[in-house]
């Protein structure tokens, strides 16, 4: 038996206002792909059984390095904030796991299962933390600031991989079974380490947590070109990434955070290569205008969500072996970040619909006739169709909102929190 923090007799109402209409659009939708050959009640039906995990993180406002601008409401520890997810999921029915980040969301693993399990939730991939400080946290008394799992000084290297083992076995009793590790290592000056023995102390690091892993747990290595590294960085590109996965053996996988690349970098191709390597562990879905900017998944490029989503669809069983993790990676400066997840989750959901809309046989025709025009109009047809009825059958199949923004805001769940959490001091995990 689980309860949810939105009152289900809300999302009742809600969608009693707006079944005919979604009624009548999901037929007419349902009309114009049956005459693509296309049955929607399977597109539907797919669509529902995708999920993205949400970031305990992203359920606080973020910030700059320039300022935090605190909301209202916003949850003071992991407690709350796995309750700001259950809203997310109660209404958009794309997000029942949460990403956990250790140590800012460390609390006693037994009562935070017990917590998930009443809000129906589960737990996705751990995230481990070496690229802070922790004063106070007595496993971690040494400085990150000249690095961590490539760090020169080998007690660094062994507390940075003993943080990494203890967030495997909080992990581990909260049912999770991956870890995924992002160093901030690197340099701001040519010449401050050694581009090479710091890439082979992270390795040696990085062998000893995958030694330290459960049998069903898989270790997925996050790689970042820049930031809070301005001249090199250790896991700088996806390269750097598969080159670990690969040293590591079976267990170790890559992860795409799509903002952590070069400026117009193809994704696309990136997310193809790794799934013929078979290295393809999961993504860190955001979107970006400039650098990694954390924005709302699908919010400035959906165009480049899709054809992340078409490499996706079109690898078929090959994906469906990686299984990848779907994770967001968001910050949320100046929106509710329960808005926001929703939203993203909604956006995710579209380029996968849209993906599954490809006309796989026609493109591969045109494709191999070098009919460009076509092949290109083949991926664009399916990309320039509105998928909204189908996103929303799919949660009102499942107990969710037709209109899940709306739905919360009629739902008063801000107000209410605001009024319960005065003047919340701590927000999310801060800068992402
Ligand atoms: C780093 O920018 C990152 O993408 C990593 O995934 C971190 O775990 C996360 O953001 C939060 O800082
Ligand atoms: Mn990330």
């Amino acid at each position: 038996m689980t309860t949810s923090p939105i009152d289900q007799s809300v999302i009742e109402r809600h969608n009693a206002a707006r079944s005919k209409d979604q009624a009548s659009d999901y037929a007419s939708l349902g009309e114009k792909l049956a005459r693509r050959g296309i049955d929607i009640d399977a597109i539907t039906e797919k669509v529902a059984e995708f999920t993205v995990a949400v970031p305990s993180w992203g359920t606080g406002t973020g910030g700059t390095r320039f300022a935090r601008f605190p909301g209202r409401g916003e949850p003071r520890g992991i407690f709350e904030k796995l309750t700001d997810c259950a809203v997310i999921q109660a209404l958009g029915r794309a997000s029942p796991g949460v990403s956990l980040h250790i140590p800012w969301d460390k609390a006693d693993p037994t009562e935070l299962k017990a917590h998930a399990d009443a809000l129906g939730l589960h737990f996705d991939a751990m995230n481990s933390n070496t690229f802070q400080d922790h004063p106070g946290d007595p496993r971690q008394p040494l400085s990150y600031k000249y690095g961590s799992l490539s760090h020169a000084d080998p007690a660094v290297r062994r507390q940075a991989v003993e943080h990494n083992l203890e967030t495997v076995a909080i992990g581990d009793k909260l049912g999770s079974k991956a870890i995924t590790v992002w160093i901030g290592d690197g340099a701001n000056f040519a010449g401050q380490s050694d581009l090479s023995r710091s890439f082979e102390r992270y390795l040696e690091s990085m062998k000893a947590i995958t030694a330290g892993l459960p049998a069903d747990w898989r270790i997925f290595s996050e790689h970042k070109m820049y930031e809070p590294a301005f001249y090199s960085t250790v896991v700088s590109d996806w390269g750097t990434s598969l080159m670990t996965a690969q040293e590591l053996g079976e267990k170790a996988f890559c992860l795409v955070d799509l903002g952590h690349h070069a400026p117009n970098v193809n994704i696309e191709q990136i997310v193809a290569r790794l799934i013929r390597a078979g290295k393809l562990g999961g993504f860190h879905f955001n979107d970006s205008k400039y650098g990694d900017d954390d924005l709302d998944a699908g919010s400035i490029d959906p165009f480049r969500l899709f054809l992340v989503f078409n490499e996706l669809v079109a690898a078929g069983e090959a994906l469906d072996r990686l299984s990848p993790a779907h994770m967001i990676d968001q910050s949320h400066n100046v929106t509710d970040p329960i808005e926001s997840l929703i939203r993203s989750g909604a956006e995710i959901r579209r380029a996968y619909a849209q993906a599954l809309l490809v006309d796989r046989a026609k493109l591969a025709e045109y494709q191999d006739s070098n009919d460009v025009l076509l092949a290109s109009e083949t991926l664009k047809n399916a990309f320039r169709t509105d998928v909204e009825p189908i996103l929303a059958e799919a949660r009102l199949r499942h107990g969710g909102a037709i209109d899940p923004i709306a739905a919360f805001r009629e739902s008063g769940y801000r107000d209410k929190v605001a009024n319960e959490r005065p003047a919340s001091v701590s927000g999310g995990g801060g800068i992402v």
